[in-house]
């Protein structure tokens, strides 16, 4: 066996710029063989989304469909009840997925809120799932409520880089983003962070992205690498479209930045070819959302991913597996 490439946290940017820009095949070879060293990569984990709390958010995130501040017509939703959460999330388990990620449009949760996510934590858990929330920015107390409840991941992106971010939100800072990481991070849960790439960016900006995610203390555990979604009436809905190459470019980078990470490759897939997605995987991404609709997107039909990881030859990964080389089945 390969020795695990080393876990660095000091990337400088002028490397991290080096990597991206590499001969195409070059960045593959090498983004695939750092892959290797760590993970099966013939396993690919499978996470299905809810939105457990639709639309009417207070924040201005340009690109979201939720925001009551942009033009897109999504209607304000109350919190769904946890008894649905549960019968969703068993619908998911049993289509294959093993982590179940429950994702609410709000800037930060409130107190009243708490009890219910606890309750929808106990019941996800209770079915073998690993549990994931995005719920927005969390104060030190409502992190420990979560935590004590057995949450295992919390997923709070970036985004994008410092220096783009206020082009794409206003109503909190990237600071703010981070200091919500850290107080996950310090409380003992698994950290999911990533961004969105395909929102009007710069080359640098998602190489910066990355770079900031690298240079964390300890690299988050799953990083999501989104491409944008165009929303209509939304602020970027006319974005031009990115070079698909430049996106493998992003994961491959991802990948050889964090060797240990679980990369996922989130949101976009609808528009992208069976090709392109395999590329993606090579390049080191092995972690997708499942399930014909993200939180308020479309995402591909369950049959389709099944054809896809046939013809490539993928499985999905147990529940409570990793995917890494000579890990025993849980
Ligand atoms: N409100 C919480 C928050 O923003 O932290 C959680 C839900 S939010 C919808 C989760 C993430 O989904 C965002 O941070 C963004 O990265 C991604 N996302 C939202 N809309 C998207 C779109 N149209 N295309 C791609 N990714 C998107
Ligand atoms: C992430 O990085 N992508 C997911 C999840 N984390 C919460 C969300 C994608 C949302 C896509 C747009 C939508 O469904 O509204
Ligand atoms: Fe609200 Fe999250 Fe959408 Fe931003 S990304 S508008 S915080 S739901």
């Amino acid at each position: 066996m390969l020795d695990a490439a080393p876990i660095r946290t000091d990337w400088t940017r002028a490397e991290a710029e080096e990597i991206y820009n590499l001969p195409f095949m070059d960045l593959l070879f090498r983004a695939h063989s750092v892959h290797r060293q760590a993970f099966d990569p013939n396993q690919v984990q499978k996470s299905k989304l809810l939105s457990i709390k639709t639309g009417g958010c207070p924040e201005d995130c340009a690109y979201c469909s939720q925001s009551a501040r942009n033009g897109a017509k999504l209607s304000a939703a109350k919190l769904i009840e946890v008894e649905r959460v549960i019968a969703e999330a068993k619908k998911a388990r049993d289509a294959g997925a093993t982590r179940y990620c429950m994702g609410a449009a709000w800037r930060s949760p409130k107190d009243r809120d708490m009890a219910a996510l606890e309750a929808m934590i106990h019941g996800v858990k209770d079915l073998g799932m690993e549990t994931c929330m995005t719920l927005g920015m969390l104060e030190e107390d409502q992190v420990f409520r979560l935590r004590d409840a057995g949450l295992d991941y919390y997923n709070h992106n970036i985004d994008t880089s410092e220096r783009y971010y206020s082009e794409i939100i206003t109503t909190r800072t990237f600071a703010d983003r981070i200091e919500t990481l850290s107080r996950v991070r310090e409380a003992g849960m698994k950290v999911c962070a990533g961004g969105i790439v395909g929102m009007g960016e710069e080359q640098m900006d998602r190489i910066d992205m990355l770079l900031a995610l690298a240079t964390l203390d300890e690299h988050p555990d799953s990083v999501p690498v989104n491409m944008l979604i165009p929303i209509p009436d939304t602020p970027l809905a006319d974005v031009a479209k990115l070079d698909p190459i430049e996106f493998v470019r992003t994961i491959a980078l991802a990948r050889i930045l964090m060797p240990n990470s679980h990369v996922r490759l989130s949101a976009g897939r609808t528009d992208m070819s069976d090709e392109l997605q395999a590329m993606c995987f090579f390049a080191g991404a092995n972690s997708i959302f499942v399930g014909e609709t993200l939180l308020t997107a479309d995402n591909p039909e369950e049959d389709k991913d099944q054809q896809l990881f046939d013809r490539l030859g993928l499985k999905a990964m147990a529940a409570h597996c990793e995917g890494r080389i000579g890990e025993a089945e849980a």
